[in-house]
């Protein structure tokens, strides 16, 4: 077993992610999952908001405490992405996609966001993984019905909550044991490639804070990031959104 886990629940919290580094500071252990049945004040990456009403998604944070090189720990946001495609596709029968780099798709809609945070602790330095899965329609506001999409609504169905927690739980206990051993972080990349439409041969526009660039995706680098093939050769990205780009959009 790669952590033990332990779960606390809240009715309502600003951020699941807040209180798990919140803990993680006051020296929770390594498994610590936080639940809350809604987030006052999700969040995104770069600032950005994560919308969360009540009852309507799953949002968890996970506390790790890696003991491994940190160059490997962007690897973590890879390894619970896999982890939510398993346990949706093990607790709802769900098959999704994985645009680089966290976002899990269903008919090339948003379903879930993937946010992981360092924090500083007096123990060391520890990783707060949280995961948001919209669960039914009323997860996000009907402006977002063209991006974004739920459970229930790719599976035409509800389903029941304590089954998704525990697939993820479970399926996020094996990914994090195998990205441990010596070949771990092949084996995750591996994996995620498997998962994911973005991993090879498609076309893409990458936004980055000062640049934007179109190519077709080749693959991943040793740690993480998404190699891109340019006009102008062989660029890496680490950070920025990606979109599919069709190839008339491309062209016109
Ligand atoms: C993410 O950011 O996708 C990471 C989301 C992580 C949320 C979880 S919930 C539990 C834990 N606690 C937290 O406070 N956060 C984590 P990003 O790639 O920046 O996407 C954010 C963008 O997605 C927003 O700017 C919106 O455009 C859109 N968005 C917001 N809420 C959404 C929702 N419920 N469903 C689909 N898209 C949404």
């Amino acid at each position: 077993m790669a952590f033990v886990p332990e779960i606390l629940r809240f009715e309502s919290l600003p951020s699941t992610n807040l209180e798990a580094a919140r803990r993680a500071i006051d020296g929770a252990a390594e498994g610590l999952c936080v639940v809350a049945r809604e987030q006052t004040a999700g969040r995104g990456r770069l600032q950005r908001e994560w919308i969360s009403p009540k009852d309507a998604g799953l949002y968890f944070s996970l506390v790790l405490r890696p003991k491994f090189q940190q160059n490997s720990w962007s690897l973590l946001t890879l390894m619970a992405a896999v982890a939510v495609n398993d346990a949706l596709r093990e607790a709802c029968s769900l098959e999704t996609d994985i645009k680089w780099p966290n976002d899990i798709l269903a008919n090339d809609r948003k379903l879930c966001g993937i946010l992981a945070e360092t924090v500083e602790t007096p123990m060391g330095r520890a990783v707060v993984v949280g995961i948001g899965i919209n669960l039914t329609k009323d997860s996000f506001p009907e402006e977002f019905e063209l991006v974004a999409t739920s459970v229930e609504t790719a599976t035409g169905r509800s389903h029941d909550f304590e089954t998704l927690l525990g697939a993820l739980i479970a399926a996020l206990e094996k990914h994090y044991a195998a990205l441990r051993e010596v070949e771990g972080p092949e084996a995750i990349m591996r994996e995620w490639c498997a998962r994911s439409s973005y991993a090879e041969g498609k076309l893409i526009r990458v936004v980055e804070s000062n640049e934007t660039l179109v190519g077709t995706t080749r693959g991943l680098e040793r740690d993480g990031a998404l190699r891109v093939e340019t006009r102008n050769g062989i660029r890496v990205v680490r950070a920025g959104d990606v979109t599919s780009v069709r190839l008339s959009q491309e062209l016109s």
